[in-house]
């Protein structure tokens, strides 16, 4: 059931000044303002699971300056080709198996192929067929591949926006802005759910990061899922030994995001392997209800199940399944979500 707390109809107009104010609130006052925010939309006190799986590892063409599995950088990493599709059926079984409901799988690439692109429909296929959400990151798509995708019964595509239009020509000179732009623009045309966030901890200022919460709140509809990662820094890539960000600033992060995209799903996603139980459940105070569940991310450690498990034991946050239709009054987007026990 949903609180007493008032939604306030979805706005996708916001200025930088008014983003930075809301980073700028006392700790408490920003806090207090979130959690309103989430009890209006949500049960607080359950969470969004999801499964990453990297499909195709490394040798990738971009020069993303925080990523082990671009070929530019020296991080030490094996590169995999596409995985076959039985290989990645046989996981997502197991997966469902273990309670997971959405399967997320990332590659490597700049863009896919469309011979690439038909080995992932066949692995979106297969995935639906089990009865879970299909959740891709392929890099950047063209508008046909949009509708492939979703035709194949593609729920969300992850595309980051990573930081704000400022700073990202610090960390990728091989694609612009406004490809990513385009891409999602491509993702939202066909119908498909988005998937968008960034990164912190990459250097960037206060204000650039509140100039990338302010570009995802004002696409034309909210993302209906928003990570929030932090950075994991790679040996080998040029964002390796950045300065740490201050844990609370990631805490405010998160609340911005849930206040400027209320009735999206905010996932706490790469880094939390780093966390303190302390940090990870301020996270959830203020607005986080999603996370990756699983011993790995892409390439990088996550959280380990057995830590996660009884995190959320302690803090009577549960997996259990709900499915919630939300409609605003004037809302930019509606959400469907399926979760199940794990
Ligand atoms: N290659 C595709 C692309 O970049 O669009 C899809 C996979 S890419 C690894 C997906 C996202 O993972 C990136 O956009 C970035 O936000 C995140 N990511 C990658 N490496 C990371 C790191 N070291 N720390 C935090 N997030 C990272
Ligand atoms: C996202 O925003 N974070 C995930 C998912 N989308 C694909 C990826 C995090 C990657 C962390 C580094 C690694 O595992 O290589
Ligand atoms: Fe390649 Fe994606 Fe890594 Fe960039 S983030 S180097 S596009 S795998």
């Amino acid at each position: 059931m949903l609180s007493t707390h008032t939604r306030t109809p979805l706005r996708n107009d916001w200025t930088l000044d008014e983003v930075e104010a809301l980073l700028n609130l006392p700790f408490s006052d920003l806090l207090f303002r979130a959690q309103g925010v989430h009890r209006a939309h949500f049960d607080p006190n359950r969470i969004q699971v999801s499964t990453l799986l990297s499909i195709k590892t490394g040798a990738c063409p971009e020069d993303c300056g925080y990523c082990a599995q671009s070929a530019k950088h020296e991080a030490q990493l094996e590169p995999e080709p596409l995985m076959p599709v039985e290989d990645v059926l046989e996981i997502a079984q197991q997966a469902r198996h273990g309670g997971a409901t959405r399967f997320c799988m990332g590659a490597a690439w700049r863009n896919p192929t469309d011979k690439n692109l038909e080995k992932v429909v066949r692995m979106v296929e297969g995935i639906h067929a089990l009865g879970m959400e299909t959740c891709v990151t392929l890099g950047m798509l063209t508008a046909a591949q949009a509708h492939r995708l979703k035709d194949a019964g593609l729920d969300y595509y992850n595309h980051n926006l990573d930081t704000s239009p400022e700073f990202y020509g610090q960390v990728i000179t091989t694609r612009t802005y406004q490809d990513r732009l385009d891409t999602l623009e491509h993702v939202r045309a066909v119908g498909l759910k988005t998937c968008s966030g960034g990164i912190l901890g990459m250097g960037e200022s206060r204000r650039d990061r509140a100039s990338m919460l302010r570009q995802l709140a004002n696409l034309p509809a909210h993302p209906e899922s928003v990570p929030i990662n932090l950075l994991v820094q790679v040996e080998g890539t040029p964002l390796f030994g950045r300065e740490a960000l201050d844990p609370f600033e990631l805490v405010r992060v998160v609340a911005v995001a849930r206040i400027l995209m209320p009735a999206s799903y905010v996932r706490l996603s790469a880094g939390r392997s780093e966390m303190s139980d302390e940090l990870q459940a301020l996270c959830f105070l203020s607005g986080a209800n999603s996370i990756f569940y699983g011993e790995r991310l892409l390439t990088a450690p996550n959280a380990e199940s057995d830590r996660d498990r009884q995190l959320l034991d302690r803090l009577g946050l549960s997996f259990e399944e709900v499915e919630a239709e939300r409609t605003d009054p004037g809302a930019c987007n509606k959400t469907t979500e399926h979760r199940i026990s794990l």
